[in-house]
């Protein structure tokens, strides 16, 4: 650093950029891949912002060879000028917490969203970050190391390197190792990011390249139909009732825009973004929405004489059955809350977005009277299956609360501290025998459970509480079950800490493993969010040298790795199943919690494994298989 006059400042600056280093959670979350992931889209929502600032059309994401991330844009170029007491503006961007928004004069910013922290907090948590700014015909550089500046600026101004008639800024950044459990980008989840951030800017074109492969994967995401167009492609295999309705408005200063499509299945999809920020948790403008829509279709139903005085109303369940809904609204002054602070907290987006959607509904139901008799047919089907299912439940929980211990299938733990307690649930009878055996009988309970069980996305609730796989689990678990029509679910009675799902790994097991999760998003959401699943991941292969000590290897790359480290001669076992194994190596490799490996199913997962589920369960069977077969490798070796 120079002896300039801003150095003081620069000295307060360096300290904020060490609290990040100290403290990476409070900034990112975490320092999982999900915290790595979050770096990217930090960087890219500078570029989203300057798009709705009407200055950018394109941007380019792309994961490099070398393990960093780079990310450009064609908008105005971040402004290099000097900015107060001589530091360039970039300077400040990229040294200063929560800088961003001092020189943001897009009406939005995505910054106030979740973890909105800025280009800083990136920089804080990057081995090297460089800055290229095209602007005013000049092409300008900066560059940093963890934090700090490298170079020395004269009189405050960033280098010129080269001469450009374009415009635009360019980010590549490495996240650092010293911080980051793994470094390793994960490209579905970003993919995913990439083509719902196109949906939601339908103006923009979003490029994507993965270099680190050996052949380069390309992608353009790009949506001219905007949310209507992401309606379409969920509903893409379902039988819609109607064609999209879409409508937007203003209100109280919110920007309002709503798609959405019946469709002929027994469920609701209506995801929300604030922002151009998906929010899993909800918030005010969902509620918004979901009590217009219930008021409105309610009072049509009395109006045509559907729903006779002596009714009762639909519920607002009743009334979303069948319906997938995008509702993303624009906010100046978005604030969130929640566990994971994806819960829109302002009131005035309730206000706002249910005066609208009773506006614009009303307008096109009064004018498409067959499309409202079917919206209505969608909530008098659901009303009636409620209606059934309320009397299937009263009689299972009444009659069987304590029937079903007599299948003794169940091999429950002795302790009852729960904290310590885990249960397994095990795929097929032989490979639950041996876990039996193997178990450390005082805190682990086993649940061999058979073949496939029921497809709950398809099946109605009182066939899912009939089944006795099922059942026992709900049982053995001790909460109960919650499901869209009340709420019986009490996690504070969970018996065990950790349900791990314990399946082959092949093809079966991970249909096996979809299924549970499935059954657990639906009916027993809280066991996810609160991180109480996991999924075992028993080994691929044992190697056996002539000399030295065995191993379990648990994918393939471990498998690559042994063979590069070792130039002796071993003989290598492959294991094909649970089943193979005898209780002391399943123990060994799967149980023992000092060896084995988890994979915890996050919150991360949630939104993901619910699209998963509709598209495994709403498609034939063909498909269905290749997918689960594609996947069936990809399990991540976390935690
Ligand atoms: F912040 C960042 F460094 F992470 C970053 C910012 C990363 C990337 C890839 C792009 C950007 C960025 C910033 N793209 N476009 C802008 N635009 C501005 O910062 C900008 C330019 C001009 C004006 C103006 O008022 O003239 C205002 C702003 C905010």
């Amino acid at each position: 650093m120079g002896k300039n006059t801003y150095d003081a400042e620069s000295i307060t600056v360096l300290e904020g950029l060490e609290a990040v280093r100290k403290r990476p959670g409070m900034y990112i979350g975490s320092v999982s891949t999900r915290g790595l992931n979050h770096l990217i889209y930090e960087i890219l929502d500078n570029s989203v912002d300057e798009h709705l600032a009407g200055f950018c059309t394109e941007i380019k994401v792309i994961l490099e060879a070398d393990g960093s991330a780079t990310v450009s844009d064609n908008g105005r170029g971040i402004p290099v000028g000097m900015h107060k007491k001589g530091i360039s503006a970039e300077r400040l961007v990229f040294t200063t917490l929560h800088a961003g928004g001092k020189f943001d004069n897009s009406s939005y910013k995505t910054s106030g969203g979740l973890h909105g922290v800025g280009s800083s907090v990136v920089n804080a948590l990057s081995k090297h970050l460089s800055v290229t700014v095209k602007t005013g015909g000049f092409v300008y550089e900066d560059k940093y190391e963890r934090g700090n500046p490298i170079i020395e600026l004269e009189k405050g101004l960033l280098p010129v390197i080269g001469k450009s008639k374009e415009t635009g800024t360019c980010v590549n950044f490495l996240p650092d190792d010293e911080i980051f459990e793994k470094t390793r980008f994960k490209e579905d989840d970003i993919k995913n990011r990439l083509h719902e951030t196109a949906y939601l800017n339908p103006g923009l074109t979003i490029y994507y390249e993965d270099r680190r492969k050996e052949e380069v994967e390309a992608q353009t995401f790009h949506e001219p139909d905007g949310i209507i167009g992401y309606i379409k492609d969920m509903n893409k295999t379902a039988e819609t009732i109607h064609d999209v309705i879409y409508f937007k408005g203003m209100s109280d200063n919110i920007e309002i825009e709503v798609a959405f499509q019946y469709i002929n299945e027994f469920h609701e999809n209506v995801m929300g973004f604030v922002n151009n920020i998906y929010t899993l948790e909800g918030g005010t403008h969902i509620t918004g929405f979901k009590s217009a829509f219930t008021n409105i279709i309610n009072s049509y139903a009395r109006e045509l004489g559907i729903l006779k005085e002596k009714d009762q109303n639909f519920t607002g369940t009743d009334v979303r059955n069948g319906l997938t809904a995008v509702v993303s609204i624009k906010h100046t002054d978005p604030r969130f809350e929640g566990q994971t602070k994806t819960k829109l907290d302002n009131q005035d987006a309730a206000k706002a977005v249910s005066k609208i959607t009773n506006d614009e509904l009303v307008r096109y139901f009064d004018r498409n009277l067959e499309t409202l008799k079917s919206v209505i047919g969608c909530a008098e089907k659901a009303a009636k299956l409620r209606k059934t299912e309320e009397k299937a439940r009263t009689n299972m929980l009444s009659k069987q609360k304590y029937s079903f211990d007599s299948n003794g299938k169940l091999s429950n733990c002795e302790s009852k501290d729960a904290k310590k307690c885990e249960i397994f649930i095990v795929e097929g009878d032989s490979a639950g025998g041996s876990a039996k055996m193997a178990r450390n009988r005082m805190y682990q309970a086993i649940l061999p459970i058979r073949g496939k069980i029921l497809n709950v996305e398809k099946a109605s609730i009182d066939k899912v509480l009939a089944n006795a796989e099922i059942k026992t689990m709900i049982y053995a678990f001790g909460c109960g079950f919650s499901e869209g029509y009340g709420n019986d679910f009490d996690i504070t009675k969970l018996r065990y800490d950790k349900i791990i799902i314990m399946a082959d790994a092949d093809v079966d097991g991970a249909h096996i493993s979809t299924l549970l999760l499935t059954l657990f998003f639906r009916f027993m959401p809280e066991l996810i969010y609160e991180g109480h699943v996991y999924i075992a991941m028993p080994p691929l292969y044992k190697v056996i040298p002539q000399k030295g000590e065995e191993e379990y290897l648990y994918n393939d790359e471990a498998l690559e790795k042994y063979k590069k480290t070792h130039n002796v001669s071993y003989k290598l076992q492959r294991y094909k199943g649970l089943g193979e194994m005898d209780p002391e190596q399943l123990w060994e490799t799967t149980l023992d919690p000092q060896r084995r490996l988890l994979k915890r199913v996050g919150i991360e997962d949630a939104k993901h494994a619910s699209e998963t589920t509709e598209l495994l369960m709403g498609l034939e069977v063909p498909p269905r298989r290749t997918f689960i077969y594609e996947n069936a490798n990809e399990a991540e070796l976390d935690v």
